[in-house]
């Protein structure tokens, strides 16, 4: 943001004003007229006695009028909305709150206005902002000192399945979709809300306050969404959640016909889901939507006439107000009066919903997920009434083949294109506990940061027409009760900037005043993020995202799918100017990494490779000698570092391109507890090499490599007990034969034991394993295992629960007793390993924990660390201190590239406790040792960062250098 945006705002007599209160004259006036018709339509009734066609007036014929009359009215607040005093979410009780010397971001002026100074709540609403005069307040106001932390608006998501799809996942919940036809506007997800969902507290702690609870994308019309407030009520009950229920929600005699139809939300889906699921073409699809919507018109033209004669009075033969319950919700679309939410990819799809939009006249507020808009803006804004948001994911593509053009530049392109950008987060798909970490991710591939900011507050609010309650903070704006004043955020910790994150090894520290607060009741429709700066120089500065155009340009260009295979490798000299930092790998630290190289002030260094190996590292003046090198190649760093190559485990990176297209993926093995397995394949002795299904060239795998990820582990990939052989190969290869494709073909066994995959009981699977290890077992499978059993391999065990891990422990334990060897036991998931932190490190065993940050999606991983701002430490944290040798590990592929920033939100929720080296060993050296694969230090990858080191959010990489091709990979744009 831009410092002349910054200003100080003093409004003196700002509590006087917001205390003044209105009345509302509006509706008493529309009583008397509505009286006043009910008397002349008496009067009509006794002089028509007389006649002998008599014309029958029903004595309804005033709320019939007042029905038709408010069809007219557009959605939205009422007229007096901005003049409430309190809010009808306020909970009686809960105290006014002022929040004094804070930096607030308010969305205003296209979400540049920052106002330095303090705000009010009361009443459930912000009553004031600026300089609050202390003499006007309650006896009773709780004051916050904020100290200069920054207030946002609290994060609206506009695509969430919280409470529809709760966790942990169980099969007496899960409503989220109905199957039992295309198109059925009737439903809504209020019917399906579980209040019990573990979720809303983890989203809260993030800064999420309100929600837009969206129907699944099984069919065309999937049905009605909610917004809610994720807070817990008094009442305890869904519908006491919503933020502003529609009024059709009630019986329409409830219904004051005076006031604007409040905005419902409504789901559509296109393209893939829908077809899959009812075995449709897209012809189908669009079919279906013109079907019903046909139907809905055809109801809506006979309210119209009907009301165009009951307003003229021409009561004759008129009969009842035609309607259905079935379709008055997409009647409602058609008369505008319903925010319509459409999950739709490619261009294919977005151009039928453009037409339907404009055959049936109706607007619609968003494409969901939309992977392809940035290549259509144009066709968007030929969208009926107006250009549709993209609401997206940052970066997560290539998952279906609808996805596999998605760009993570999209949202700059969309904004550059005058189009609105929202990030949401599909919960849980994502956990929406981390949606501005989404907004981040967009902010680094170059979407602005006013508009980043907004992407997941105020334009969700327009998004879904709830802008005049959330998504800004400005007086009359919803207060609720929880803010969060978060002393340490993974999104910034040396700065104050909400969108720039990272940089560990500083951290921020809890000062008890803002530590109570967090619990305490405040603001729902803002949220608070302390922050502590380390340096007054980098917290003044702006933060600096690399520069993507050309990439950006590129996505265009090759319509989501720019080359991306790196193009230039370089043998001889390579010289690494203005460094400021080099890690290395070494045998000789426990981390297996050493900080080599720090720059003092502003004085760099230099690293010289040659032939792939360093050659020299450190001040200039120490490695003059190789500038004269021939033809040496010379790469400004410009205030970048060299690092540790990163590793990737946990999903199917390397085995598969389209996670739903089964043709570009390697498939799933057989599980012998369960099924027999082919003879061919030697029956339950087969052990599946994943090393056999290798895919190089993926382009999750070189997306990874251009962001610092050279090598990935991959095991088979399997759905019950049995797994097979991981592989560690390289990301930056074009085939296996190439040289550093192969890194290790055989890596460790895989097993998993729990309820995910296999239909046995986890007593049986844990009866197969030790059978295993014990007695041995046919060809493969035997040797393999006796190897684990003798301490010649290592075993990797996905499991999740405490339970089942302190079993292995003990297996392991009984196993060793007979063999007399040390076992080596992983453990990967370990969503519960933190229950266990003493036992593991007594027990020498390591976890891989994945996710990195965790989240209860099953009954086995619900007892997690959920770590700040709900606990002092988080999982990973708490291994380390105890030993615990810790890995990260991702689940889908599309975030390994990522990786980087995982390593420093792992640094960064362990608040300063842990270390730069340890955080990069998460997801390098620690990795390799956990999964068997053994890559001496000199021989290990490194990355070149330009801008900033693997941790920040300002570089970007500019190369990888390896010792074994002795050939450095040099990324020119
Ligand atoms: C507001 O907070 C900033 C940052 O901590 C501090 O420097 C300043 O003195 C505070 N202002 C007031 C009026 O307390
Ligand atoms: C972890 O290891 C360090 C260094 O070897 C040691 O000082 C410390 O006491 C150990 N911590 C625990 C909890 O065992
Ligand atoms: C008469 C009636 O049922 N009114 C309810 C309409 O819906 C709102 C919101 O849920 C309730 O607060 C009213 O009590």
């Amino acid at each position: 943001m831009d410092e002349k945006t910054v200003f100080d705002v003093k409004y003196d007599n700002v509590l006087k004003t917001a205390r003044r209160t209105r009345r509302r004259p509006w509706p008493m006036l529309v009583l008397i007229v509505l009286a006043f018709s009910v008397l002349s339509t008496h009067i009509y009734l006794s002089h028509s006695d007389s006649l002998r066609r008599a014309v029958r007036i029903p004595a309804n014929s005033a709320a019939v009028q007042a029905r038709c009359a408010n069809l007219k009215l557009k959605a939205g607040p009422s007229p007096t909305f901005s003049t409430r005093t309190s809010s009808d979410r306020f909970a009686p009780g809960t105290k006014s709150a002022l929040i004094r010397n804070a930096t607030i971001w308010t969305g205003r002026i296209n979400g540049l206005e920052i106002i330095k100074g303090d705000i009010l709540l009361e009443q459930g609403l912000i009553k004031a902002l600026g300089h609050v005069e202390e003499i006007l307040l309650d006896d009773d106001t709780v004051t916050f000192d904020a100290n200069g932390a920054w207030v946002t608006p609290g994060i609206v998501d506009l695509h969430s399945h919280i409470g529809v799809s709760s966790v942990p996942s169980l099969s007496g919940a899960g409503d989220s979709n109905s199957r039992k036809g295309i198109a059925q506007p009737w439903l809504r997800t209020l019917d399906g809300l579980n209040t019990h969902d573990e979720a809303y507290r983890l989203s809260i702690s993030g800064g999420v306050t309100t929600a837009l609870v969206l129907p699944g994308s099984a069919n065309d019309i999937g049905g009605q969404g909610f917004v809610i407030k994720l807070r817990p009520t008094s009442e305890r009950s869904p519908t006491s959640m919503l933020l502003e229920p529609p009024f059709t929600l009630n019986s329409s005699d409830s219904i004051d016909l005076s006031l604007p139809p409040r905005w419902r939300q409504m789901k559509h889906a296109c393209g893939e889901n829908p077809r899959r699921v009812y075995g449709n073409s897209r012809m189908d699809n669009i079919w279906a939507f013109r079907e019903v919507y046909d139907k809905a018109r055809q109801i809506k033209e006979k309210q119209d006439a009907f009301c165009e004669k009951a307003l003229d009075g021409e009561w004759s033969g008129l009969g009842a107000f035609p309607e259905e319950l079935q379709w008055e919700a997409l009647v409602d679309v058609l008369r505008g009066r319903v925010k319509v939410q459409v999950h739709c990819y490619e261009a294919v799809d977005l151009d039928g919903i453009v037409r339907l939009t404009n055959e049936f006249k109706f607007p619609i507020a968003a494409f969901h997920h939309a992977h392809e808009t940035y290549l259509v803006p144009d066709l968007l804004k030929k969208a009926y009434g107006y250009p549709p948001a993209s609401a997206m994911f940052a970066s997560r593509a290539r998952f279906k083949r609808e996805s596999y053009r998605g760009s993570e530049f999209a949202p700059k392109i969309l904004a550059e294109n005058g189009l609105p950008v929202v990030l949401k987060s599909d919960h849980p798909v994502l956990n929406s506990r981390h949606l501005l970490y989404e907004a981040q991710q967009a902010h680094y591939y170059g979407l602005p940061e006013n508009l980043a900011l907004a992407s997941v507050t105020t334009t969700p609010a327009q998004a879904m027409g709830m802008d005049h309650r959330v998504g800004f903070i400005r007086e009359g704006c919803d207060a609720g009760n929880a803010i969060s004043l978060r002393p340490q955020n993974t999104w910034t910790s040396h700065t104050r900037q909400p969108l720039q994150t990272s940089s560990s090894g500083t951290h921020t520290r809890l000062r008890s005043g803002q530590r109570r607060s967090r619990s305490s009741s405040t603001a729902s429709c803002s949220s608070m993020r302390r922050t502590r700066r380390t340096s007054p120089h980098a917290s003044r500065r702006r933060p600096q995202t690399p520069d993507f155009a050309k990439e950006a340009a590129d996505a265009v260009k090759y319509e989501g799918l720019p080359p991306l295979e790196p193009q230039k490798s370089v043998g001889g000299t390579v010289v690494f100017t203005n460094v400021k930092s080099v890690m290395l790998r070494t045998a000789a630290s426990r981390e297996g990494i050493v900080s080599a190289f720090e720059a003092r002030g502003e004085v760099f260094g230099v690293f010289v490779v040659t032939n792939g190996s360093v050659a020299c590292a450190g001040i200039q003046s120490a490695c003059t000698s190789f500038f004269e090198a021939p033809g040496a190649e010379v790469v400004d760093l410009k205030g970048g570092a060299i690092s540790p190559g990163l590793v990737s485990f946990g999903s199917m990176l390397g085995l598969e391109e389209i996670q739903g297209e089964s043709s570009t993926r390697d498939g799933a093995v057989y599980d012998s507890l369960e099924e027999s397995v082919p003879g061919i394949l030697g029956g339950e002795g087969a052990l599946i090499h994943a090393a056999d299904g290798l895919q190089y060239a993926t382009r999750h795998a070189y997306l990874a490599y251009r962001a610092g990820v050279t090598v990935g582990v991959a095991a088979p990939l399997q759905y019950g007990f049995l797994g097979g052989l991981s592989t560690a190969f390289g990301l930056g290869a074009a085939h296996k034969m190439e040289s550093g494709a192969l890194v290790q073909e055989v890596a460790a066994v895989h097993v998993a034991i729990g309820h995910s995959g296999s239909s046995a009981s986890v007593s049986t699977q844990v009866a197969a394993l030790r059978r295993l290890l014990l007695d041995g077992g046919k060809g493969d499978v035997g040797s393999y295992f006796k190897n684990v059993a003798d301490g010649k391999m290592t075993l990797v065990v996905n499991a999740e629960s405490a339970d089942i891990i302190s079993t292995l422990l003990l297996l392991k334990k009984e196993v060793e007793g007979k063999t007399g060897a040390s076992m080596k036991l992983t453990i990967f998931g370990a969503s519960e390993a933190h229950l266990l932190a003493k036992e593991l490190a007594v027990a020498d065993v390591g976890v891989i924990v994945a996710p990195s940050r965790p989240f209860p999606k099953s009954w086995d991983a619900r007892r997690i660390l959920p770590g700040l701002p709900l606990t002092k430490d988080s999982a990973i944290s708490l291994l380390l201190a105890h030993n615990v040798t810790v890995g990260i590990g991702i689940t889908e592929p599309s975030t390994a590239r990522h990786t980087r920033f995982d390593v420093a939100w792992a640094a960064l929720d362990a608040s300063g406790g842990i270390s730069k080296t340890q955080a990069l060993a998460l997801a390098s050296s620690n990795l390799e040792k956990l999964l068997g694969v053994n890559v001496e230090s000199e021989l290990a990858d490194l990355v070149a960062t330009e801008g900033g080191d693997l941790f920040d959010f300002e570089s970007k990489v500019v190369g990888v250098i390896s010792p074994k091709n002795g050939a450095v990979d040099i990324f020119r744009y």
